[in-house]
């Protein structure tokens, strides 16, 4: 049986992989941190899985994540943990070159001596491309990153590369562009938006106040985009890989589907206002990514459309939001 080791279980994608590794017959660990109270909400249905175990540990400490390598020797690593919202990055720019630069590092060196063949996988992003030097952006597109967490991503990236070159490691950086789904934060635009429009349909609030309408994105589903992540490490040779659709869509184009698909009358304006508090000191306007890599090489494509998307988003937030008193 094949062992899988995911550091950031307990979000979006970590759920989605857990998941998917698990019904390929893996058995799988995840870095789970101390909280207060439990943060299991994505995992909930499979943490009685006998296949699933949880790990204790944080990337902030070196010795929780040495330990934990030792201890579960598994033949895959996927990090997936990070500080992984850009506006806070800009509160918490120090915590977040811990999690997200250092916190990458600290994984590699575990890797490194206590598991040194596994195969390991870092969560690149686009952000990296940032201010972007070429439309679309590919593998060898020059990074320009526009905010504390893309300056991180860029020395996990970075740091990825070197640990391949100088240990002979198979380490791989998945360079994925924004991926969406139900289970996504409520404080990023998508899941914001979704429930905000499922809220004005069942009169619990009268609008949303959102930031930039402007900026564009090229958004895939999460549950595609963590398939790529495993194809990668099931290559011969250790690359790097473009995830995404090859559509860019603004801010404004998500809003307007959104009330669409959750029946709002009218025009979608009079369900939106600017607020200044979602502006950001620097903004990414447009982000494209050339997935021709991943397809010729990983035989990977994108499953849904932008409006399925939207909708499938929409659709759960309804859902959800007719069974909350709140
Ligand atoms: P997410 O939902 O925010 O999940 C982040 C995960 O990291 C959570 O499980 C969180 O644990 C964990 N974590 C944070 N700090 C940690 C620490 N110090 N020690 C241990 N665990 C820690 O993010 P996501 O959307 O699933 O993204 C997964 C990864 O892909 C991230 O690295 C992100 O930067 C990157 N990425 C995401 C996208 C995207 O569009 N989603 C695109 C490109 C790259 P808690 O639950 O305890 O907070
Ligand atoms: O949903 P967002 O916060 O995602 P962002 O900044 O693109 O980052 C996400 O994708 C990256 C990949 O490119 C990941 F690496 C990263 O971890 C994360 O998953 O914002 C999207 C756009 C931005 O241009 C933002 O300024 O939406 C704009 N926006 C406008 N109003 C807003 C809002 N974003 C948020 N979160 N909230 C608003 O009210």
């Amino acid at each position: 049986m094949k062992k899988a080791f995911i550091t950031g279980i307990t979000g979006q994608d970590g759920s989605y992989l857990a998941e998917f590794l698990l019904d390929k017959g893996y058995k799988v660990y995840g870095l789970t941190r101390r909280t207060s109270t439990q943060n299991f909400e994505r995992i909930k249905h499979i943490i009685h899985n006998e296949n699933l175990e949880l790990v204790s540990g944080d990337l902030i400490d070196q010795h929780s994540l040495t330990h934990a390598l030792k201890e579960v020797q598994p033949d895959e690593v996927y990090n997936l943990a990070a500080q992984s919202f850009v506006k806070a990055s800009w509160e918490q720019p120090v915590l977040t070159g811990e999690f997200t630069a250092l916190g990458v590092v600290r994984v590699l060196e575990a890797v490194r001596l206590a598991c040194p063949n596994a195969r390991f996988y870092q969560a690149s992003s686009s952000e990296m491309f940032g201010k972007v030097q070429a439309v679309p952006q590919t593998e060898t597109t020059p990074f320009y990153p526009r905010s504390p967490y893309g300056v991180a991503k860029v020395y996990g990236h970075w740091i990825t590369v070197n640990y391949r070159e100088s240990f002979d490691m198979f380490a791989v950086s998945g360079i994925l562009f924004n991926h969406e789904s139900p289970r996504r934060g409520l404080e990023f635009v998508t899941r914001k938006i979704a429930n905000a429009v499922a809220r004005i349909k069942l009169g619990k609030q009268t609008h949303v106040e959102l930031g930039t309408l402007d900026a564009k994105r090229d958004w895939g589903y999460a549950k595609d985009y963590v398939e790529a992540m495993w194809l990668m490490l099931q290559q011969d040779e250790p690359e790097d890989f473009v995830i995404s659709t090859g559509e860019t869509h603004s801010v404004q184009e998500f809003l307007e589907i959104a009330c669409r698909a959750a029946g709002l009358e009218g025009d979608w304006k009079q369900y939106h206002k600017h607020n200044p508090k979602y502006d950001r000191p620097a903004e990414v306007d447009l982000l494209i990514g050339d997935p021709s890599k991943a397809k010729e090489k990983l035989g990977w494509e994108p499953t849904i459309s932008f409006e399925e998307l939207v909708e499938k988003m929409v659709q759960s937030e309804l859902e959800l939001e007719a069974k909350s008193e709140l």
